[in-house]
């Protein structure tokens, strides 16, 4: 299992983001606790140094597997889904402006608030024909530049648009890009499936990117859910990508980001240990 947390690289409100702050630092001490790489919320590509950050991660060892895109939504209210067909362009040039450096370390690009948050409980028909048009586009690109986008399905008190994995297959099949697929997230799963493991077995073959956070969104091991039962059948059905800690930095970023990893290596230890 290759494991990875969130670090934002810019000041954000989004308070999940488990690192924020000193860049070396922070990336110096997820380094030293044994993760395999360091997830990037980027809410600009132009308002930091690409090349800066590449090499930061390279210097420590560390890979980046993942680029989070909505703090654009979180500290500019750009979206898919705006009304405003200006803003609506924007948002997709800002996620298409992730592709060359998603290109350059190998990453995936996801796809979380960027698309909105439109009014009303249930989205609108037309909010979500204009996430799909905005989807196309982006998926077009992102085939041009070799890069795979991850659609994440995120609970109803962020977004009523795309709430469960089942939602998330049907906009990737609407959509039908080859480099569109999804990303689910235990806290988010754990408010919105039915069944945790019935999703991830109907989205096996979609699934580019996972992230972990406890029922509370404190770090696994905080909360109630089933961690050993959810990377047992991760590995099951032939997940090898990462599985990325996105958590609150309770009681503190550090502590969390070890608590997670002493946790989730307890789990794999374990299971080691039973197949002999
Ligand atoms: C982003 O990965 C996420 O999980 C959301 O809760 C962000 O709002
Ligand atoms: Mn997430």
């Amino acid at each position: 299992m290759k494991l990875a947390v969130v670090l934002s690289t810019q000041p954000a409100q989004f308070q999940a983001a488990t690192f924020k702050g000193d860049l070396e630092e922070n990336v110096a001490y997820i380094a030293g606790l044994g993760y395999d790489g360091v997830e990037l919320a980027i809410r600009d590509p132009a308002l930091v140094d690409e090349d800066a950050l590449a090499s930061l991660a390279a210097r420590h060892g560390l890979a980046i597997p993942a680029i989070g895109t909505g703090q654009a939504w979180g500290e500019e209210r750009l979206s898919f889904t705006d009304p405003q067909a200006e803003v609506r362009r924007r948002a997709v040039e800002r996620l298409k402006s992730h592709l060359p450096f998603a290109a350059r370390v190998g990453a995936v690009v996801i796809v979380g608030l960027i698309r909105g948050v439109p009014l009303g409980d249930a989205p609108s028909e037309q909010a979500r024909a204009l996430m799909v048009e905005a989807l196309r586009e982006c998926a077009e690109a992102a085939h041009e530049c070799g890069v795979q986008l991850a659609l994440e399905p995120l609970n109803r008190y962020e977004t009523p648009l795309v709430n469960t994995l089942e939602e998330a297959l049907s906009v990737v099949a609407e959509v039908g890009a080859d480099k569109l697929g999804v990303l689910p997230d235990t806290f988010h799963m754990n408010i919105e499936e039915r069944s945790i493991e019935e999703g991830i077995r109907r989205a096996a073959d979609r699934i580019v990117h996972f992230h972990v956070a406890d029922s509370n969104r404190w770090p696994p091991g905080g909360g109630h859910l089933d961690f050993p039962a959810i990377l047992r059948l991760l590995r099951h059905v032939g997940y090898t990508g990462y599985v990325s800690g996105e958590f609150l930095p309770l009681p503190d970023a550090a502590s969390a980001a070890r608590g997670a990893i002493e946790h989730l290596h307890s789990i794999e230890g374990d299971e080691n240990a039973a197949a002999g």
